[in-house]
């Protein structure tokens, strides 16, 4: 693939130089952008789409292996996403190591396994919080089937959403299922060991339309605190009211040491699972300035949390190209990534003690404002990649490649 970038590009110099100026040490910039991975969904390869109705697209993967192979091929494009997230059962196979070996082979690997405690019948009244035992075991057997794959395939990171809730006052005992969930969630805790994690992920509504036993921010942490170390939150950026500060949720977890993970998507609405930024590229920026903060954290072990959060897609294409979206999804995220790197932290520092109110939000609002594009051409240049991974896609006749799948492929 060809780059028509290079250093010495007036735009990367006007950038460069103007950076520097500002106190930015742009080679760090450089390096942590490179060092920004990105998990990518499985399902966010397969058709996809709303209760109303799912579109089947041409060249659909038909197979775990096939949603593997879009997933190496978007990290070859980007060098920003070297693993797939799985979803049990969508992408059950008979030799998980077999799996892995595949990814392997195309220069990724398999990251946060997802059990799906949604869509079997039994589940209509809930998963762990099922008042039949039968069904509650049933959920809690497939947690453990999950942290088995997990370690097959050497994933650290078990990722949980439990779609558990009621639609009508009075249908449910609340405090009866808290107490079920959390039996549910220590089941699967005391399973993992020592080096992997659960990441447990909230939502305030969907399926469930009157209460969710996992519904905020607050629900997750207090039980992955009950948990111990190796249960942290997942922040989805869907899933909060209209209005949610979630930046502010973000800081409050990860200075408690309990962040563990995202699933970025955009909304309008509700869990809409749009492309990432595609909405409020402010937000996501404003996401990341609190992780760059923490970052550069004086205690450690704050920094530690910061720097050792998992970044993951969590999108459902409905009218568009999957791989296109995942693209465009994957290049808005360093976008927003590389212009937090531009906070002068100091000088905000500074702001925020003389409560210079316009002076601090200036200093932030002003990394936002800054075109990025050089950097990233910068970036992916010295990985070796097209400078414009969506351009470089459309031109590099995967898409003709796999529309030889037909239709009808795997959906999710
Ligand atoms: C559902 O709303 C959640 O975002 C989950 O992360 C879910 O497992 C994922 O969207 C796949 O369905
Ligand atoms: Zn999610
Ligand atoms: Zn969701
Ligand atoms: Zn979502």
């Amino acid at each position: 693939m060809t780059n028509q970038f290079t250093r010495s590009d007036k735009a990367y110099q006007v950038f460069e130089e103007e950076q520097i100026s500002r106190g930015i040490d742009i080679d760090q910039a450089v390096e942590q952008i490179k060092a920004l991975q990105i998990e990518t969904p499985s399902w966010g390869y397969g058709d996809s789409g709303t209760r109303f109705k799912v579109f089947q697209q041409e060249g659909v993967p038909r197979s775990p292996f096939e949603k593997i192979d879009d997933a190496a091929f978007v990290h070859e494009l980007t060098g920003a996403c070297s693993s797939v997230a799985i979803h049990i059962p969508w992408d059950h196979v008979d030799n998980f190591a077999e799996l892995k070996d595949h990814a392997q082979a195309k220069g990724i690997g398999l990251g946060a396994v997802n059990p799906n405690l949604f869509q079997e019948d039994i589940y209509k009244f809930g998963s762990v919080t099922n008042t039949d035992p039968d069904v509650r075991k049933r959920a809690v057997d497939h947690l453990l089937e999950c942290a088995d794959i997990a370690k097959t395939i050497g994933s650290r990171d078990v990722s949980l959403w439990f779609a558990d809730g009621s639609n009508y006052p009075g249908q449910v005992d609340f405090r009866q299922r808290k107490h079920w969930m959390y039996e549910g969630l220590k089941a699967l805790y005391e399973a993992l060991d020592e080096n992997q994690r659960m990441l447990i992920e909230y939502k305030f509504f969907e399926p469930a339309f009157y209460h969710t036993d996992l519904a905020d921010w607050g629900m997750a942490f207090n039980m992955a605190n009950k948990l111990g170390g190796k249960a942290q939150v997942l922040v989805d950026t869907g899933h909060h009211a209209q209005g949610t500060n979630i930046e502010h949720i973000v800081a409050y977890l990860i200075d408690e040491e309990k962040l563990g993970g995202f699933h970025f998507n955009s909304r309008k609405y509700a869990d809409d699972d749009l492309i990432a930024a595609s909405l409020d590229p402010y937000e996501l920026f404003l996401i990341f300035n609190q992780i760059q903060l923490a970052s550069a954290d004086t205690n450690p072990d704050v920094q530690k949390t910061a720097k050792d959060i998992a970044f993951m897609l969590d999108q459902s294409h409905n009218v568009e190209k999957k791989i296109p979206a995942v693209l465009r999804s994957i290049m808005n995220v360093q976008t927003q990534f590389a212009k937090s790197l531009l906070v002068n932290h100091q000088a905000l520092a500074e702001k925020q003690v003389q409560q210079d109110v316009l002076g601090a939000e200036q200093v932030v609002r002003e990394a936002y404002e800054f075109d990025v594009r050089p950097l990233l051409h910068r970036v992916r240049e010295e990985l070796g990649r097209p400078i414009d991974p969506y351009k470089a896609y459309e031109q590099s006749g995967y898409e003709a490649n796999i529309s030889s799948r037909g239709k009808g492929g795997m959906s999710w």
